[in-house]
């Protein structure tokens, strides 16, 4: 019977745990479209309603205002990722997150080139430790040209084990132009998907055994 139990309680019990996932914690958790902070340019930027500046700078850009810089829609806020003071500045979410281990994060944001230089930019992001921003649980780097146009980019994260984490972005280097961020998101996949994720996992786990 305790063979038994290890042989099969590993897939069983991710199965039931993603079945068993709270339908409150579905969904999206947190948008940002960067449209309020501001009604014109500021240069070196540090009062986000939702992020912290740390390590350097970043500008925070009213769409098509002076530097022939566009947000998402052509109109509103966004952030070149790379401030005024030679030194690319870090964004971490003011908010900590509670991850908890079985379900996984999405975290996105639309990211376009510099669009005023002809130059390649990248921009690391992810999720990183609470209490020490340098450290990712994941994360994905972009690298873009001066006019790709914005596009979404998501780093998907399944803790093994229960975190709390800050969303964290971040341009390399610093030379005042950088990647332009806009709309960043963090939500979660609804459960019922996760648990036929899981199920057919499952599934998959004892055919193997069984073949074996
Ligand atoms: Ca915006
Ligand atoms: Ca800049
Ligand atoms: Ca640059």
């Amino acid at each position: 019977m305790i063979r038994f139990l290890s042989r099969f309680a590993a897939p069983l019990t991710v199965a039931a745990l993603m079945a068993a996932a709270p339908a409150a914690q579905a969904g999206v958790m947190f948008t940002d479209n960067f449209n309020a902070e501001s009604t014109s340019n500021v240069l070196n930027f540090n009062g986000f309603d939702h992020w912290s500046v740390s390590a350097g700078t970043v500008d925070y850009i009213r769409s098509g205002v002076q530097y022939k810089i566009n947000c998402v829609g052509g109109s509103g806020g966004c952030v070149d990722l790379d401030g005024s003071t030679g030194n690319a500045g870090v964004m971490s979410s003011t908010t900590v997150y509670n991850l908890t281990a079985g379900l996984t994060y999405l975290f996105s944001l639309d990211l376009s080139g510099n669009q005023v230089r002809r130059e390649g930019n990248t921009v690391t992001f992810g999720f990183a430790d609470s209490s020490n921003i340098n450290l990712f649980y994941a994360s994905d780097a972009i690298t873009l040209s001066q006019n790709d146009p914005f596009k979404t980019y998501t780093v998907a994260f399944s803790p093994t084990g229960n975190v709390t984490a800050r969303l964290v972005i971040g341009n390399g280097g610093g030379d005042n132009v950088g990647l332009i961020l806009d709309n960043a998101k963090l939500e979660v996949p609804e459960p019922g998907t996760l648990a036929l994720l899981g199920l057919g996992l499952a599934a998959l786990g004892l055919r193997r055994r069984r073949a074996a």
